[in-house]
């Protein structure tokens, strides 16, 4: 520990006999932004990180064509004046090793390194009630106590491969989008087979394909996708941004909805009108100026695009009839074409070129929804009874999202409470930061907060503020400690689904309600109230003093 630490713990007392004041799970953004907090407060903190290099979901996703569908402008740390000003994106949204850049800069900027431990995955951890303290142990048998927790291990990191009948008889080579190899994958002269068509492999395929002998695409959901418009940054909207990034993030985080603003290089405020009171030529003017811009921004669109079916209708055909034209072979394309469940209820995608692939001789679809993927063999996938040999097959098929990275941790809380019986048909989480029953643990970009639905760069920042906040509120004696009142994690969780009841997000099978995985309890797993309304709950919760915690402080 450096003595300037020392000194700071020494100014503020502390008298703790766990090894860490705060120890965090997970390098992505959120645990290092949480770092560095923690070091700005003299704590000893510890960052643990199952991968050999820091940016979680950035770091593992590193497939062909992966890219964030945030505008890089506004997809990057917002509490930092001068780090804005320093850092300068290539292109409009970043792709992945430029987000590892970045990511890394990051780490040099604050001095973050001493502090982060890689190549040590979080395996448990077990509340000690005595000490108000947690035993966390690893897989590589590195056991520690720190005084608090901080579950920073992201929405979108537990990759899954389905459970196909025989898929480790396969002899072919195998990749996971969300595991990729950091080397090379050459697919020249290959026959290559993708299962999915989600957002990562909408940005896989085009590249693969390039390269590929023949691709085959296994789809069993057509996805909506808008087209991306990637470019090279425009400076001119580089020049604005950086000249009002105070105005522009205060806007982000209060008058943005999902926490973007940008539509065709100018900021907007969210549309606040009905789709379905409108004129439809004011309707089509809307979503026609957002087509031209690309990308994520219907989010911000007619407020009740995701409360009402006739107005989500007026925007499935809209993109419909846009993807069909970008389609050669109209037997293909409706093949292609998304219908039978709301545009958005499933997260919506961002391509360049996914569509126009298909015009290409050397790529197929094999549509598997209504004959699924019978199984795997040696040689590649059976699908109606016809085998597709392949030498490779891409399983672009998703995440366990939201909770499955926390629930692969075992974590035992107060009177022996494990945590997925705690969650036990859907998780429970004060404002999705802190579980009762289990103290001075918290989760970012977690259930029951609206990681899933808004900018988590935006939503994570935020949280990790008010985690600051509340471990300094509670201390870091021994036998301290900070938990959500019983009642008051169920008034979260009956306002959560209050606002998330009506939602057209429960008629898709997505990893919003944790329908993309077998056996996986259907629930809402975020917080379906916007950005703004998530600032406003978590600020009041602090400014009565944290009455709806118990806060236990030791004399
Ligand atoms: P997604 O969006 O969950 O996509 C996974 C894809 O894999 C999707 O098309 C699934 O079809 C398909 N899938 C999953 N299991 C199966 C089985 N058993 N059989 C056939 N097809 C299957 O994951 P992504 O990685 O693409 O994107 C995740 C998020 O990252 C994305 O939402 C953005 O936020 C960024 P389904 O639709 O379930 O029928």
């Amino acid at each position: 520990m450096n003595v300037a630490v020392e000194k700071d713990i020494a100014k503020v007392g502390v008298q703790n006999s766990s090894e860490w004041d705060v120890l965090i799970v997970g390098a992505g953004f959120a645990g290092l932004y949480m770092l560095h907090k923690c070091q700005q407060r003299g704590y000893r903190v510890r960052l643990f990180e199952a991968g050999d290099g820091i940016g979680g979901t950035w770091y593992w996703n590193r497939y062909p064509g992966a890219r964030v569908d945030v505008e890089s402008m506004e997809y990057s740390y917002t509490f930092d004046a001068e780090l804005e000003q320093k850092w300068s994106w290539s292109e409009r949204y970043a792709a992945q090793p430029e987000l590892q850049r970045y990511v890394n800069f990051c780490a040099d900027y604050f001095d973050l390194w001493p502090n982060i431990q890689l190549n040590t995955k979080v395996t448990d951890a077990v509340y000690n009630e005595a000490t108000g303290s947690w035993r966390i142990g690893t897989e590589n048998g590195v056991n520690t106590t720190a005084k608090h927790c901080v579950m920073a291990t992201g929405f979108l990191s537990s990759g899954q491969i389905p459970n196909f009948d025989g898929v480790d008889s396969y002899q072919g080579e195998t990749y996971l989008t969300s595991k990729w190899p950091k080397e090379k994958v050459d697919f020249t002269g290959k026959t290559v087979s993708i299962i999915g068509t989600g957002s990562s492999a909408v940005q896989a395929i085009p590249l693969i394909a390039k390269e590929a002998e023949h691709l085959t695409v296994f789809q069993r959901t057509p996805p909506y996708s808008i087209p991306l418009r990637n470019e090279p940054l425009n400076k001119e909207f580089e020049k604005l941004v950086k000249s009002m990034y105070p105005e522009w993030r205060e806007r982000q985080r209060w008058q943005s909805r999902a926490g973007f603003i940008a539509v065709n290089n100018e900021p907007t405020y969210p549309n606040d009108k009905s789709a379905i009171e409108v004129s439809e030529k004011e309707r089509l003017a809307d979503y026609e100026m957002r087509w031209r811009s690309g990308g994520l921004c219907y989010y911000s669109s007619f407020v009740d695009l995701l409360q009402n079916q006739e107005a989500n209708d007026t925007l499935a055909e809209f993109v419909r009839e846009k993807t069909r034209q970008r389609i050669n072979d109209p037997e293909l394309a409706e093949l292609l074409l998304p219908r039978g469940y709301p545009i958005m209820a499933k997260r919506l995608c961002a391509d360049t070129g996914y569509y126009e692939t298909y015009n290409r001789d050397n790529v197929s679809l094999v549509s598997t929804k209504s004959d699924p993927i019978e199984k795997i063999t040696a040689r590649g996938i059976v699908v109606a009874g016809r085998e597709y040999v392949s030498d490779v097959i891409i399983f672009a098929t998703g995440f366990d999202a939201v909770t499955g990275a926390i629930s692969r941790i075992s974590v035992t809380g107060r009177g022996d409470r494990d945590l997925n019986d705690h969650w036990e048909g859907a998780p429970r989480a004060y404002l999705g930061l802190i579980s009762t029953g289990f103290p001075n643990l918290f989760f970012l970009d977690g259930p029951c907060a609206n990681g899933a639905l808004v900018s988590p760069m935006l939503l994570s920042e935020h949280q990790v503020e008010w985690v600051d906040r509340c471990i300094a509120h509670s201390g870091l004696e021994e036998g301290a400690s900070v938990e959500p009142r019983p009642e008051s994690e169920d008034e979260w969780m009956v306002h959560m689904h209050e606002v998330g009841k009506d939602s057209l997000l429960h008629k898709a099978n997505s990893w919003y309600m944790g329908a993309n995985i077998p056996g996986k309890p259907r629930a809402l797993l975020s917080y379906l109230g916007g950005l703004e309304n998530y600032r406003q709950q978590t600020e009041a919760g602090e400014s009565d003093n944290y009455r709806k915690l118990v806060v236990s402080k030791v004399a």
